[in-house]
């Protein structure tokens, strides 16, 4: 690799210190890009505004966060030793155990040198002139590398929605995403909770235990499924463990980076009523997302779609003593899936209990946070804390965070102004050499991130080693190809029920954010296969230069 000495880039004041590559962000995926890059014998720093490794199991550390694939999966699987040590005690690790993981991942390959905390990048610069990349930070700190690596997160830019009066309230309020380190005690005091999304679904739970009294604030009720968490059993991990080498590759090939799920072979339609109920029970009991696989085409066609979603609201009903209540928490505005499925433990029965209400903000508003609580349309509600599990600027928030721009030329964010637009998730035309790690545009949060996140640093890594190898010095995606990748994930989005929701997927959480649907649906094995054609051709679709 090139010496990472340099010239000093002309952006801003004061010299930058001189990388081959820098990184932003220390969850899964800046952790796996230093290992990588550093292997390949590269000067890699990395910037993260948290305090610790972990990325979302850093930041959301609220009562009941876990995962909901499952741990022996939700993994890294560079390392043979590393999957051998540890040991994942659930079926679905907790949150203070996945950080545990990825510190101990930071510790056994030493990667915290590399890495400085408590730091915000906060602009990146290219200079065509020198090819170079410019970062600095809310530190005053002035990094400079050939290679730019956006790995800071599709959901880490937490979100609370603007209401008139937000910081009038007196008593203590706290994001989901931002969940404060020492941990929260409710007992005794009348809470809120705002949103039923996968972290209002699993944190409600968990506060109706402690709290005197809580209200849950529901605008849209969202679709969830048991987890069925548990521990995980010794001979299940032992047989995991001798065959993992497999698993993984099963899981890179496979429709959602997860080995394991049935491939279904029947439309729920051509099932009779008693198939399809009993069908749905078998994967209601075992737990999980796999629900969701239970039939082909429940994500494609809206009749097979109902069939499922019937069930659940049915589930609901049976559990929900109430049935105004259990009526309010059966969706009925989108098709089941399209709208990020949740997991749970115990959420539904958890509105059975005396200390927690549920109220409807959809029929009645939120009109404004007070200093004593939330004022909707119809009442007033006198809180001592308010939770937010309110979500993210997902996917393009943490990177049009940073003003990401060419020295005298273009911005990202006046590039993305109707939408991110990307070749393959991984670069996008205009900035070369930045590469986006999970970016839009690829499978990214519809599949185990780990699984997406590895193979897309390994494709960054072996792209680098390939400009290294041809004496290149620049790769950019080439505009008409990035076109064409937008066509198709859009293409791929229109054939499937997802872009009828109004989720978080295409933006439509946030207002004023243009709606474009972000993930790419055509398959994590699909995908992969695309990825590695377009680097075995020498970069199609990328115009590689030794400028
Ligand atoms: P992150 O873990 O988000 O790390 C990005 C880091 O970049 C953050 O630490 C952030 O502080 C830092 N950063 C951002 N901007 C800057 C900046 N300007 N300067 C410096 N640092 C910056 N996915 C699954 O596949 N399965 C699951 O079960 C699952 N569960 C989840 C549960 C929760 C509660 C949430 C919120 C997400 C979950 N996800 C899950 C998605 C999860 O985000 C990914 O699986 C994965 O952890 C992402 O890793 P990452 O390194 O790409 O991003
Ligand atoms: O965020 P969300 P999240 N007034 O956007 C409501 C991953 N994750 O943090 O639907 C009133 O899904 C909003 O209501 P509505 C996973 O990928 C995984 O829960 O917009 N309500 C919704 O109910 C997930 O999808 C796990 O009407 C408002 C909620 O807030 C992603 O992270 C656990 C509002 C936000 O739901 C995000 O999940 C946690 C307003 N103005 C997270 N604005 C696992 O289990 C928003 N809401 C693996």
């Amino acid at each position: 690799m090139a010496d990472a000495t340099h010239e000093a880039s002309s952006a801003g004041e004061g010299e930058a210190k001189p990388f081959d590559a820098v990184v932003v962000g220390a969850g899964f995926a800046g952790l796996y890009a230093l290992f990588r890059l550093r292997a390949m014998g590269l000067k890699v720093k990395v910037y993260e505004v948290g305090s610790e490794v972990g990325g979302t199991w850093f930041w959301n550390r609220y009562p009941g966060a876990r995962c909901d694939v499952e741990s022996m999966q939700y993994s890294y699987s560079f390392s043979g030793e590393l999957e051998q040590e540890w040991h994942w005690t659930e079926r679905y690790a907790s949150q203070p155990e996945i950080l545990s993981y990825i510190k101990h991942a930071a510790d056994r390959f030493d990667l915290r040198r590399d890495v400085q905390f408590s730091t915000r990048v906060v602009s990146a610069e290219f200079d065509p002139q020198t090819s170079l990349w410019t970062l600095e930070t809310d530190q005053g700190d002035r990094a400079s590398a050939r290679f730019c690596i956006m790995a800071s997160g599709c959901l880490s830019a937490a979100r609370v929605p603007e209401y008139p009066g937000l910081g009038n309230f007196k008593g203590s309020w706290y994001h989901t995403g931002l969940w404060p380190t020492e941990g929260v005690d409710f007992s005794g005091k009348r809470v809120g909770v705002i949103g039923t999304g996968s972290s209002g679904i699993q944190v409600i739970p968990q506060i109706a235990k402690q709290a005197a009294h809580l209200h849950v604030f529901q605008r849209t009720a969202n679709f969830s499924l048991p987890a069925r968490n548990g521990p995980l059993e010794p001979e299940q991990e032992q047989e995991i463990k001798s065959h993992y080498p497999e698993l993984r590759k099963r899981a890179r090939e496979s429709p959602i980076g997860v080995a394991g799920v049935p491939t279904p072979t029947k439309s729920a339609i051509e099932a009779v009523p008693e198939e399809q109920e009993s069908t749905y029970q078998h994967y209601w009991d075992a737990g999980g997302t796999s629900f969701l696989r239970a039939f082909t085409d429940l994500l494609l066609n809206k009749q097979s779609n109902e069939t499922a979603a019937a069930f659940v609201r049915n589930k609901i009903r049976h559990v929900v003593r109430d049935p105004e209540v259990a009526e309010l928490l059966a969706p009925k505005d989108h098709f089941i899936g399209t709208k990020r499925i949740c997991l749970d433990t115990g959420y539904y029965e958890t509105y059975n209990r005396d200390n927690v209400t549920l109220v409807d903000v959809k029929r009645s508003p939120i009109k404004e946070i007070t200093e004593t609580g939330v004022r909707t349309e119809g009442s007033a509600y006198p809180l001592d804390a308010l939770v937010y599990a309110t979500g993210f600027d997902a996917m393009t928030g943490a990177l049009l965070n940073i003003d990401i721009h060419v020295k005298n030329g273009a911005a990202l964010a006046e590039k993305w102004r109707a939408g991110p637009r990307t070749s393959l998730g991984l670069m996008t035309a205009g900035f070369p050499n930045m590469f986006i790690v999970t970016g839009p545009g690829s499978p990214s949060v519809i599949s185990n991130m780990v699984t997406s996140i590895e193979q897309h640093v390994d494709w960054i890594a072996e792209c680098l080693a390939y400009l290294d190898t041809h004496r290149l010095n620049r790769i950019e995606a080439d505009v008409q190809a990035e076109d064409r990748w937008v066509e198709h994930v859009n293409e791929v989005a229109a054939r499937t029920l997802y872009p009828l929701a109004n989720s978080w997927y295409l933006g439509a959480n946030i207002p004023g954010k243009p709606r474009v649907f972000m993930p790419y649906l055509g398959g994590v094995g699909v995908y992969r296969q695309k990825c590695r054609d377009v680097a075995g051709s020498g970069y199609s679709g990328f115009n590689l230069t030794s400028q």
